[in-house]
């Protein structure tokens, strides 16, 4: 971490931070136009949809949101259809989001540190938590689905985003139980996610749905120790978890001082225990679950993983430790002091299964976050990833830009929305008629504090530096967002 503070030093930053405060505004309304601000063009066989899903309120009528993971979803919905784009944007109305609307006021305690007005004797013994359905979205057999990873998927219609109610699956899922904001979609055609049940033993359970939305297959395994577990890797044969090693005290919690994540705590002379569970078609399932051991830090979120011979590779964004805009401070996140916390940065993972021996290495210095890949190589070797990064290659900052990296050759390119511009999780959508990897676009949303409004931009995959293809200026800004999904349906 100091060596980070003393990169810093030497480079001028590229942003301000009240720009990036100003991202944070809620935006209360919901709007619906074809879009005619555009500079550039659409390509005509760009054609589908592409869904984002983040925090649209910031504040419940005046009365701030600790953090924006605690803020209620809204999704943002982006129709390219002949040339043309339509957007659309609603809140996810979940129980909550609908109770307080009514209310006017904060009534539920958000597990990043949210708290009911009143203090701690306001909040004291209050265990309920608000389904804020915020953290990603997809369409998986023709359903649309709003994430949030303590709770059951909101379903929507996929065009009038109006909001149809908590999706069960047709019992695949049952009342209370999460399904994890990060599903993946093997090329096979399934889409796999899991849920995390936290105690002194969790609860990991592995979902398998086809493409009917059907859960085909679901697994559970308790494994020790309290777990913090925001995203996972699939490959051919194994889901792959990444403990890293935390201690949780409830206490204050419990007494109502602050939030459930904010008494987490690393534990920085622990190991990270990788955690491998053979997917239930594999012939590896009779071989049972293996644990790795490696160096501690947090891991958010990973790229991608694969099998090769003996060995698996996993790609991650690793994080010193659990340090992401201070959750466990008190301190307002729009204070978040940059310079002062370990950005998170791309690794290596590569995990032995015969000698039991994982090796990891940096692949890249830049702070970075929401990493992107084809989809066709999700658990699978591929060689260009993509993700949202600082503008300069050293020290943290908000993300401005995004970065291409070649994993084969070990080349880079860069596109940078800096100074204003703030960067959000790039989409790759595949060419229709694309033949190589790269063939195709990023799309991202990128909040501009110039004008206080946010555009999509997109760019050619296979060239980020050539400059963009097009930006299409929105009438309003998007709040900076989490995740979403690109659908041709
Ligand atoms: O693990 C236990 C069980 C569990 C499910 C404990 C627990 C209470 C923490 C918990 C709940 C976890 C939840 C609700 C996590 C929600 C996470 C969320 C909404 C978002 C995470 C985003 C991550 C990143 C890296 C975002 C970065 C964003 C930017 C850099 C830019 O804006
Ligand atoms: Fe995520």
């Amino acid at each position: 971490q100091s060596i980070d503070l003393r990169n810093q030093q030497n480079l001028e930053k590229s942003y301000t931070r009240e720009d990036w405060q100003q991202g944070y505004e809620s935006l209360k309304e919901e709007y619906d136009y074809w879009i005619d601000d555009i500079e550039g063009e659409i390509p005509k066989e760009l054609e589908g949809t592409v869904f984002r899903n983040g925090p649209g309120l910031l504040d419940i009528n005046g009365q701030r949101i600790h953090h924006p993971f605690d803020g209620d979803g809204m999704i943002s919905q982006i129709i390219f259809s002949e040339g043309r784009a339509h957007f659309r944007n609603r809140f996810v109305q979940t129980e909550g989001y609908l109770a307080e609307k009514k209310a006017g006021r904060i009534l539920y305690r958000g597990v990043f540190g949210t708290q009911k007005p009143g203090g701690w004797l306001a909040n004291i013994l209050d265990f309920k938590t608000k389904n804020i359905a915020n953290t990603n979205v997809i369409y998986w057999g023709k359903k649309l689905l709003a994430l949030w990873e303590a709770a059951e998927p909101y379903s929507l219609n996929p065009y009038t985003l109006e909001t149809l109610g908590k999706e069960y699956f047709n019992h695949g899922l049952s009342s209370g139980e999460a399904f994890s904001a990060h599903p993946r979609v093997d090329p096979q055609g399934k889409l796999v996610n899991f849920a995390i049940e936290p105690g002194i033993k969790t609860k990991i359970t592995i979902f398998e749905l086809n493409q009917d939305a059907e859960v085909v297959s679901k697994q559970n395994h308790r494994i020790d120790g309290f777990c913090f577990i925001h995203d996972f890797v699939i490959t051919e044969n194994y889901c792959i978890f990444f403990q890293n090693p935390l201690s949780f005290n409830p206490i204050p919690f419990a007494l109502g001082k602050v939030g459930a994540a904010q008494c987490i705590k690393p534990e920085k002379n622990l190991p990270t225990k990788i955690i491998l569970i053979p997917r239930q078609h594999s012939p590896m399932v009779c071989s049972g679950v293996k644990v790795l051991e490696t160096t501690a830090g947090f891991i958010f979120h990973h790229a991608n993983g694969f099998e090769i011979d003996n060995k698996i590779i996993v790609d991650s964004i690793c994080y010193d430790s659990l340090a992401l805009t201070d959750i466990d401070s008190n301190q307002d996140y729009r204070q978040t002091n940059f310079d002062a916390i370990a950005p998170g940065k791309l690794w290596r993972f590569e995990l032995d299964l015969l000698q039991e021996k994982v090796t990891a290495k940096l692949i890249n210095d830049r702070a970075c976050e929401f990493p992107a890949i084809h989809p066709d190589h999700v658990g699978r070797p591929y060689r260009y990833l993509y993700m949202s990064v600082a503008h300069n290659p050293r020290g943290n900052a908000p993300l401005q830009a995004i970065l291409k990296i070649d994993l084969e050759l070990g080349k880079q390119q860069i596109w940078s929305a800096a100074p204003r511009g703030f960067m959000g999780e790039p989409i790759f959508i595949p060419h229709p008629h694309g033949q190589q990897e790269d063939a195709g676009w990023i799309v991202g949303l990128v909040y501009n504090a110039e004008y206080h409004r946010s555009y999509i931009v997109i760019l050619d995959a296979n060239d980020l530096e050539k400059g963009t293809i097009a930006k299409l200026h929105l009438k309003h800004h998007i709040p900076h967002a989490l995740h979403g999904s690109f659908t041709r349906d």
